[in-house]
């Protein structure tokens, strides 16, 4: 989908307001360019994956029965799905009708961002449901969400390095979605493929390194599904504890959205390609811990776990009248650099900050990108 043609033909395809609408203009395409076929099909909006997907799967004439069965396992279009160029063609907003349906009922929650305690053995289970909601996320917006659990950020998972995660994915949507979970190492184009309204996907992985570690789903365009709340961390803890602390998770997201639609604002998809966001929040709110802060006592060390889930921006991260004794550029407790004010963590990353809290006052946490905070992205530590 790289050539001016296609480009051209994926605008009109973002344009298609109806799934009939969408199926015709699609259907055209894929006769004008038989190579998008397979790529247009992979985020068609609602659900119509199911019926090209099969047919893209059908093994060749004359296919020997290995790779007839390599086809018939392995979703076709998971390759496409981690392909970030795949741009263009994506629904123009995250407006669907689940997505809006009860908006103005949609409650305010804060986002608790305690790392949830250990599980207490080696094996720690995990079932996602991926569905549309409206969000509200402050008193006067609610966005048309893409959720895992119904939430922005999908819930926070904790365990240790070598603990296996059995994780399954149910999609409840009509739009095909899937998981990607950065603190695996499994072949993606099979664990991380797509799955339609209905049905499931399972995997299980033992995560190798310490961090925190964003998960997403991957399904194309990638910055679509992310970009609409698709979203949330891992936290890997070493297997030999660090020092007690209190232990803190800010996964930092950008907002890009349209205009209300039923009393919510969907995502916009060529605002998210212009890179300019309306919001950049930590767990999902703007502003949610200067309304309701962290509060730790003096003496206390604070860990904070940051991830940056962009889809583009890093996070500067930044305590105001603090300094972290302690930033792990890798997997903690290794490679600790002492002494820092300021770490960037990288869009798709995540690292692991650390102060001692041994004066008392209010203390804001931001990313430094002061844009970017003044967006939403700032929070107070209350040390009592
Ligand atoms: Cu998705």
């Amino acid at each position: 989908m790289s050539n001016p043609e296609a480009g051209r033909l994926s605008e009109i395809l973002a344009r298609s307001a109806t799934r009939r609408d969408f199926l015709s203009r699609a259907s055209a395409l894929s006769l004008a360019i038989p190579a998008a076929s397979a790529a247009l099909t992979s985020c068609a909006p609602n659900g119509e994956q199911r019926a090209d997907s099969a047919a893209a799967k059908r093994p060749p004439a004359g296919a020997a029965a290995g790779s007839e069965d390599s086809l018939f396992h392995h979703n076709s279009d998971s390759r496409l799905d981690s392909a970030v160029l795949k741009g263009g063609h994506a629904p123009a907003t995250s407006a669907t009708r689940e997505a809006a349906e009860h908006a103005a009922a949609a409650k305010y929650h804060r986002y608790d961002p305690t790392l949830p305690p250990l599980p207490s053995g080696n094996r720690l289970q995990v079932h996602f449901h991926s569905r549309e909601a409206p969000i509200r996320v402050s008193d006067d917006l609610v966005v048309a969400g893409w959720t895992f659990e119904g939430d922005i950020p999908g819930p926070i998972v904790h365990c240790r390095v070598g603990d296996t995660v059995e994780f399954t994915l149910t999609n409840e949507s009509d739009i095909p979605h899937s998981m990607d979970f950065h603190a695996a190492q499994i072949d993606p184009k099979v664990a991380f493929r797509s799955v339609v309204e209905g049905q499931s996907v399972s995997y299980t992985f033992k995560p190798k390194w310490a961090g925190i570690f964003m998960y997403h789903c991957g399904t194309a365009p990638v910055l679509m599904h992310i970009g609409s709340g698709m979203y949330g961390a891992i936290v890997v803890s070493p297997r030999e504890p660090l020092p007690a602390a209190k232990e803190f998770v800010l996964v930092q997201g950008e907002y890009y959205l349209g205009e209300t639609v039923n009393g919510a604002r969907p995502f916009d998809y060529q605002k998210m390609l212009s890179t300019v966001p309306d919001f950049v929040t930590f767990n999902g709110r703007p502003n949610q811990y200067i309304r309701e802060p962290l509060r730790v006592k003096v003496g206390d060390r604070v860990r904070f776990w940051v991830g940056s889930v962009g889809p583009q921006h890093p996070c500067n991260f930044h305590v105001v009248g603090e300094q972290f004794d302690t930033v792990y550029l890798g997997a903690p407790p290794g490679t600790p650099i002492r002494g820092v004010q300021t770490f960037a963590v990288p869009a798709g990353g995540g690292m692991c900050f650390e102060l001692l809290c041994d004066v008392s006052g209010e203390f804001p946490f931001v990313n430094h990108a002061f844009g970017h905070g003044q967006k939403g992205a700032i929070g107070i530590l209350v040390v009592e």
